[in-house]
């Protein structure tokens, strides 16, 4: 399907298919499930989508426009946070996953989103491949914001040690606005040896909607290069 050849859908393909897949079999009939968005949920939800057609009786919360499309195309009825506030499970995919389970999510710039259905599961399982498992995270934080909070946005990442970048977008003039109608800046903070600090201080900055460091992760499948998939668990 097309969804699957999108930003990231490239690279390690088989490893994201094997977790996704797996990550679909934790799923049972009667669930309310949260869908993340990117390439590697992409697979889960194709695989929910034959489950579906098969008999399996579940809805699905999607994070984002994407998810919403693909779920729609393979058959998975939908519903809301509104409708259905506690979800049964949310499987979703990271960027850069460290041995703690802290998390950095946002490339596909759905974090915000991504970050409410999580907060809703009783159980929230994260999909990625080996190269994303880190033992410390560095990748750049993404910050969903309010477009007039730019320029004061910038300067407090600054003051906390962050090299901002307005994400712009690939196939439109101008920055990328989310589904939520927001900019992203990416904040490259080096080496983060505190997440939960520095997730703190960027919840405290006016004109942050979400950031996308993630610490209510249960469990990440890490799909690896032989073929196999490794649980990590909140110990
Ligand atoms: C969406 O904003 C992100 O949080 C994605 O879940 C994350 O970037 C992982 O995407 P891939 O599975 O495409 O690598």
């Amino acid at each position: 399907m097309s969804s699957v050849k999108g930003r990231t859908g490239k690279s390690n393909t088989n490893e994201k298919k094997i977790v996704g897949q797996a990550a679909a079999d934790l799923v049972k009939d009667g669930m309310v499930v949260g869908l993340g968005t990117g390439s590697t949920t992409a697979f889960a939800i194709e695989a929910l989508g034959q489950k579906a057609k098969q008999g399996l009786n579940i809805l699905g919360i999607p994070t984002s426009f994407q998810s919403e499309m693909l779920a729609i195309d393979c058959g998975i009825p939908l519903t809301s946070l509104a409708q259905n506030p506690v979800v049964d499970i949310a499987l979703d995919g990271a960027d850069q996953v460290d041995k703690d389970l802290f998390v950095i999510k946002g490339g596909g710039a759905a974090h915000t989103n991504e970050k409410i259905v999580a907060c809703s599961a009783k159980r929230f399982v994260v999909l990625v491949d080996q190269k994303k498992v880190v033992d410390v995270l560095n990748h750049p934080v993404p910050l969903e914001i309010m477009p007039n909070a730019l320029e004061l946005v910038k300067k407090v990442v600054v003051e906390l040690g962050g090299n901002p970048v307005l994400r712009m977008a690939a196939r439109k003039d101008g920055p990328v606005i989310t589904d939520n109608g927001n900019f992203v800046v990416d904040v490259d903070f080096g080496e983060i040896r505190d997440p939960v600090q520095l997730g703190l201080e960027l919840s405290n900055c006016v004109g942050v909607v979400e950031h996308g460091i993630f610490w209510n992760v249960d469990e990440v499948y890490v799909g690896t290069s032989d073929g196999g998939i490794e649980i990590l668990k909140k110990i």
